[in-house]
């Protein structure tokens, strides 16, 4: 694999989108934990696509949709060998990470959790990773259970041994989480649970994938989800990984053309995984745009995107210290933390830093990061959130310091 230094100027010229001004200044965009920019090669491969090979896939037998359905599951294959999975067809393509999680819940979930079975999530998950075990926990009249964090946003490992048990089914937990930025000792954990519990272990990846390599031979886990947004894919695909035997023997999440085998009047027989997961016209542009930018992203090292956000988290976690009444959410070790700075100003709300600073051309996000338990954990209603991704540099954080003077002119 040919390997291409992480030198943030020239990845920036590749991204159409940072070109711009934004109320008079050049954009400074800080909100990759939300979603990322797109690289040029994704946007000619978006184009490429529906200029030469439109169809719908699995379905004709004309060229355009061969070649739709070749760029498909090229895609899938593509995917498959960036995370280590054993085959293709433990990929499933979703919408995103979110569906990804709910086709666990309602596809695995509903025929193995019952009456008093436990379910065991972090009180740091995004919503994502919540909502949808509470809605199976109430659908079957399963306990949820929760690993607390510590006063730098670290799982509390040492409480594992009282939460897992015989009765755990589900351990679902985030590998880095969105609004404390902590890199979670993913495997420790999962090693855990398999010496204490029989429980099924889903892990989000929506903000690791994007950042550190996974390998899903290493990881351990039963099921990873992830976006492709964060990643400088389209939005509306992401995927699924599952180990071939869960998927095998797990219902079907939605039914409708390209799921089955044979359909009669009362009962259908299902396609093979992954298919059986994939009902109706997926997005096929999304997810030939998701190995484009795979592609694209294979030609750094490993570890060199993580690391070049965790240089930048370090030096914005450093000038944001030297603001008084500036709090900075996450550990303080940088080596457990991402590219996600979290932080509060005792002088202004965190919609109201957002606003100032957009006024100056910075893009940040304000609220509750979809993870309302970590807010209440830390007893704050809000963050305001710098997320770097591998085409911002140091002058971007410089900017992003200048820009909060304004703010504490205006409300300091
Ligand atoms: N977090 C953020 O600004 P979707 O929307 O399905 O692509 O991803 C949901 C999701 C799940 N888990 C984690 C850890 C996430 O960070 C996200 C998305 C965005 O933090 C939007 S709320």
């Amino acid at each position: 694999m040919s390997t291409r230094p992480l030198d943030p100027a020239a990845i920036r010229a590749e991204f159409p989108a940072l070109a711009q001004s934004v109320h008079g200044h050049p954009l400074v965009y800080l909100d990759n934990a939300a979603t990322s920019q797109k690289p040029r090669a994704v946007l000619e491969a978006l184009e490429g696509y529906y200029s030469s090979d439109n169809a719908n896939v699995h379905r004709g037998i004309h060229e355009l949709s061969r070649r739709a359905t070749d760029a498909y599951e090229a895609a899938r294959a593509r995917v498959a060998g960036w995370i280590g999975a054993a085959s293709p067809n433990e990929v499933v393509w979703t919408r995103g990470t979110t569906e990804a999680l709910n086709l666990v819940a309602y596809g695995w979930g509903l025929d193995h959790v019952g009456e008093g079975d436990e379910i065991v999530l972090s009180v740091q998950d995004h919503h994502s990773n919540l909502v949808p075990w509470q809605l199976l926990a109430q659908r079957r009249g399963a306990r949820l259970r929760y690993i607390e964090i510590d006063d730098e946003g670290r799982w509390q490992l040492d409480d594992l041994p009282s939460l897992l048990g015989e009765r755990t089914r589900i351990v679902a937990v985030s590998h880095v989480s969105n609004a404390l930025g902590t890199v979670n000792p993913i495997r420790p954990l999962i090693d855990e649970v398999r010496r204490l519990s029989p429980a099924v272990v889903v892990v989000d990846g929506a903000q690791a994938v994007p950042h550190l390599r996974v390998d899903m031979t290493q990881i351990g886990a039963d099921f990873y989800a992830f976006s492709g947004h964060k990643m400088c894919a389209p939005t509306g695909i992401g995927c699924l990984w599952g180990r071939a035997e869960l998927l095998d023997e797990m219902s079907p999440f939605q039914g409708g053309g390209e799921m089955i085998s044979i359909v009669d009047r009362d009962m259908s027989t299902w396609a093979a995984v992954p298919h059986k997961f994939e009902a109706g016209t997926p997005n096929i542009a999304g997810a030939v745009g998701m190995g484009a930018a795979i592609e694209w992203l294979s030609h750094f090292d490993d570890g060199a995107v993580l690391e070049h956000e965790q240089q930048l988290s370090a030096y914005a976690v450093e000038r944001l210290s030297a603001i008084p009444g500036a709090t900075v959410f996450g550990p303080s070790n940088v080596a457990e933390r991402s590219g996600v700075v979290p932080f509060t100003l005792a002088s202004a709300h965190p919609h109201d830093i957002s606003t100032i600073l957009d006024t100056q051309g910075v893009a940040i996000r304000a609220g509750h990061h979809c993870a309302q338990l970590v807010m209440k954990r830390y007893g704050t209603p809000a963050t305001a959130r710098a997320s770097f991704y591998l085409y911002n540099t140091r002058d971007d954080v410089d900017r992003l310091i200048e820009a909060l003077e304004t703010v504490e002119d205006i409300f300091g």
